[in-house]
C-alpha cells in the first residue's frame, strides 16, 4: 500500500503548498499594490458574484478529488484479499507474540514471504495496542475482547520495524519488533522448521480437551450445532438475525455464547471466558475455520491435516439445521 498512500500524501503536500503560495502571493501583491498613499485612500472593494462561485467551486472540485481517492485507498487498505495467508497476532504487555497457521510461533518477530498477501487476525490480552509498520504504511489498532485484521503483501526482502503505536504502559515504549521479509525457498526452510504441527491441529486437540466435541458432533446427533462448514457462511440466530460466521463470531460463542445464539438449539453452550487464552481461542477459530471450505485462503492445507474424513459435504458449505 506504501506506494497508493504515499502518492495520496505528495498530492496533498502539492495542493496546499500551492494554496499557501497563492494566498501570500496575493497577500503581498495586494498590499503593496492597494496600499494608502499620500493623495490616493485605500478604498474598500466589496463583492464580486462570479469571483465567490469560482473560489467556492474549484477547491470543492479538488475536495472531491482528495475525498474519492483517499476512500479508494482507504478500502483498498481495509478489505484484506480473500486468499491471504493468515497469521494470528496476540498483543500484551508488552510483547507481540505471533503464531502461524502452520504452527510456527514467534515474539517480537514476524516472517513472511515476499510477494504474499498476508493478513493479519489481531487481539489483545490486556489492554488496546496498536499494530504499526511504518514503511508498509499500515496501522490497526489491536483491541481486547474482539479481532481486528490488516494486511499487507512485502515487496523487498529485508527487515522492517514494528512498534505499538497506542500508549499501552510503562514499557510502551520497548513494544516493537521486527518484519524479517524473506525470498520464498528461504522462508519456506523458515517455516517448515521445528514448529509444533499446524495450529488448527492444536485446535482441534483443544476442542477435545475443553470438552467441545461432546456437544459439537460431525454428525447430527449433538446437541449443539455441527460446526462442519459453518465458516464463512451466514448463521440464523433465535432472536431473528443473521450473521455471518466469521472469526470475531467464533471468538464470541467460545466467550460469550449468550450474545449470539444460534437458531434451533437450546441455549445450553457454557462460556468458556477465562477458561481459555487468546492463544487457545486462536487455535480454536483455526480448527473451526479448517472446517470449512468457505475460505479459500487456508482451507487447502488445513482440510487435509485435520478434516480429511469429513470433507465431502463441503464444498457448498452445507448450513446445519
Ligand atoms: C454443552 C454443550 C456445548 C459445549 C460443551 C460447547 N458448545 Fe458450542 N454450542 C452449543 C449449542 C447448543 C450451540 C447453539 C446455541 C448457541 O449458539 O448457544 C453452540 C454454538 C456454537 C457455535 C456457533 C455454531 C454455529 O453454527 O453458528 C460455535 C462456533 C461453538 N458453539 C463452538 C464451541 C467451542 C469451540 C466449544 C468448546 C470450547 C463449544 N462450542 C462447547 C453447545 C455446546
Ligand atoms: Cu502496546
Amino acid at each position: 500500500m506504501a506506494a497508493h498512500v504515499d502518492a495520496l500524501y505528495i498530492f496533498l503536500l502539492i495542493v496546499t503548498g500551492m494554496m499557501s503560495l497563492l494566498v501570500f502571493a496575493c497577500l503581498i501583491f495586494f498590499a503593496a499594490r492597494f496600499r494608502h498613499r499620500p493623495g490616493v485612500p485605500a478604498e474598500q472593494i466589496e463583492g464580486s458574484t462570479a469571483l465567490e462561485i469560482t473560489w467556492s467551486a474549484i477547491p470543492f472540485l479538488i475536495f472531491m478529488v482528495i475525498f474519492a481517492w483517499g476512500a479508494i485507498v482507504f478500502f483498498k487498505e481495509r478489505t484484506p484479499p480473500a486468499d491471504a495467508t493468515e497469521v494470528y497476532v496476540v498483543a500484551k504487555q508488552w510483547m507481540w507474540k505471533v503464531e502461524h497457521a502452520e504452527g510456527q510461533r514467534e515474539i517480537n518477530e514476524l516472517h513472511v514471504p515476499v510477494g504474499r498477501d498476508v493478513k493479519l487476525i489481531m487481539t489483545s490480552q490486556d489492554v488496546i495496542h496498536s499494530f504499526y509498520i511504518p514503511a508498509f504504511r499500515i496501522k490497526q489498532d489491536v483491541l481486547p475482547g474482539r479481532y481486528t485484521v490488516e494486511w499487507f503483501r512485502a515487496t523487498k526482502p529485508g527487515v522492517y520495524h514494528l512498534f505499538c503505536a497506542e500508549y499501552c504502559g510503562t514499557q510502551h515504549s520497548g513494544m516493537v519488533g521486527d518484519i524479517v521479509v524473506q525470498e520464498p525457498a528461504q522462508y519456506e526452510a523458515w517455516i517448515n522448521g521445528g514448529s509444533t504441527g499446524p495450529l488448527s491441529a492444536t485446535g482441534e486437540k483443544i476442542f477435545a480437551e475443553l470438552g467441545c466435541v461432546t456437544c459439537h458432533r460431525s454428525d447430527t446427533q449433538g446437541r449443539g450445532p455441527n460446526l462442519q462448514g459453518v465458516f464463512g457462511m451466514p448463521v440464523q440466530l433465535e432472536d431473528g438475525r443473521t450473521v455471518t460466521a466469521d472469526e470475531n463470531y467464533v471468538r464470541e460463542c467460545i466467550l460469550d455464547p449468550g450474545a449470539k445464539r444460534v437458531k434451533g438449539f437450546q441455549p445450553i453452550m457454557p462460556t468458556f471466558q477465562g477458561l481459555v487464552s487468546e492463544e487457545q481461542v486462536n487455535a480454536l477459530v483455526a480448527y473451526i475455520k479448517s472446517l470449512s471450505a468457505a475460505k479459500p485462503g487456508n482451507a487447502g492445507e488445513k482440510n487435509k491435516t485435520s478434516a480429511s474424513s469429513t470433507a465431502p459435504a463441503q464444498p457448498n458449505g452445507s448450513q446445519v439445521q
